[in-house]
């Protein structure tokens, strides 16, 4: 085998449901691997598999392993993945390195997108997208994630950036990178783990046929690059702001003061911040989590019905 086939490998549902013109939502796994506790990484990556199913499009996880960038796993694939140690939170620069040892990676958002575009997959749902680290001036730390959408054509369907960013950083790099940050149903910029950040987004979108139309005009004009959509967690599942900033500060500090950097950041936020809020987080997390696949999954299906 040569070439890419060497490295790809989709499933036979996935392949199938691609040629038929159905719709596919691609889902990371380094929320599995490295963004949620064992054994509720689990339940959450079989629960969103079956949301997606039922809203009418076929789910394809995405992790590395044995060497290749599989597309869709099976049920046994994500219990056995979500078990494992020694998985590696991959971005653009791991991947050739955990393809070529063939080391088990759970993708993040910049590397899902890479995967699923080499699959041919245009629609792809997550928690919440890395962007500018508070701090970044000084340390430098923008998340690849922002790199990715800024050159790979897959729509992007979150919570907002995760409240332990900069965010109004974040929008302005997004500006920079052309990556439109839609609202759907919102003129907010949803901050994860809560509705409202303060920040606007940059245009509101009202139905899934509207952000396909969206996707489609990108693409069509040929402007390389993702387009994000901020979808704020359920109401009933948001956190309450203040001892939300709270926690998030909180963690921080800890960050801080035990040196934590780099790749590390954003899983130990999310542990701590988990913690500090005993265990609710984690619940909101996986909702909003669940909430971006339904919309995911009609934005896919709108995307397919036109194509
Ligand atoms: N969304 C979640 N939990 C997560 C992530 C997203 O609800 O753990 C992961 C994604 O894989 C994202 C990564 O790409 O966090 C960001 O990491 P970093 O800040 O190091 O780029
Ligand atoms: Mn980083």
């Amino acid at each position: 085998m040569e070439g890419l086939a060497k490295y790809l490998d989709i499933a036979p549902y996935v392949k199938e449901a691609l040629a038929q013109g159905k719709p596919v939502v691609a889902l990371e796994s380094t929320i599995i691997s490295h963004g949620m506790p064992y054994p509720q990484n689990v339940e959450m990556a079989l629960a969103v598999e079956d949301l997606v199913r039922q809203e009418g499009a076929v789910p394809a996880t995405i992790a590395l392993l044995e060497g290749k960038i599989k597309i869709g796993l099976s049920r046994q694939e994500v219990e056995a993945f979500a078990k494992a140690k020694n998985v590696i939170k991959c971005s653009r620069r791991d991947l050739p390195v955990a393809l070529a040892l063939g080391l088990p990676g759970g993708t993040t958002v910049g590397a899902t997108m890479i995967g699923a575009k080499l699959a041919g997959l245009s629609v792809f749902a997550t928690g919440g997208i890395g962007g500018v680290h508070r701090g970044a001036p000084e340390t430098f730390d923008i998340s690849a994630d922002l790199e990715e959408l800024s050159r790979t054509n897959v729509c992007v369907v979150c919570a907002g950036a995760k409240a332990i960013l900069d965010l109004p950083l974040t929008l302005e790099v997004l500006e920079t990178k052309g990556v439109p940050v839609l609202g759907y149903q919102t003129e907010e910029l949803p901050a994860f783990y809560t509705r409202t950040s303060g920040l606007r987004v940059d245009y509101r979108m009202d139905s899934p046929e509207e952000i396909a139309a969206v996707c489609r005009t990108k693409w069509d004009l040929g402007l390389e690059g993702g387009v994000l959509v901020t979808n704020p967690i359920p109401e009933e599942y948001a956190m309450p702001e203040e001892p939300m900033k709270k926690a998030i500060e909180e963690a921080l500090a800890s960050a801080h003061e035990e040196g934590i950097h780099g790749k590390e950041s954003t899983p130990y936020l999310l542990a701590k911040i988990k913690d500090l809020t005993g265990g609710a987080s984690l619940d909101a997390n996986i909702q909003l989590v669940y909430n971006n696949a339904r919309l995911a999954s009609k934005i896919a299906k709108s995307l397919a019905s036109q194509a």
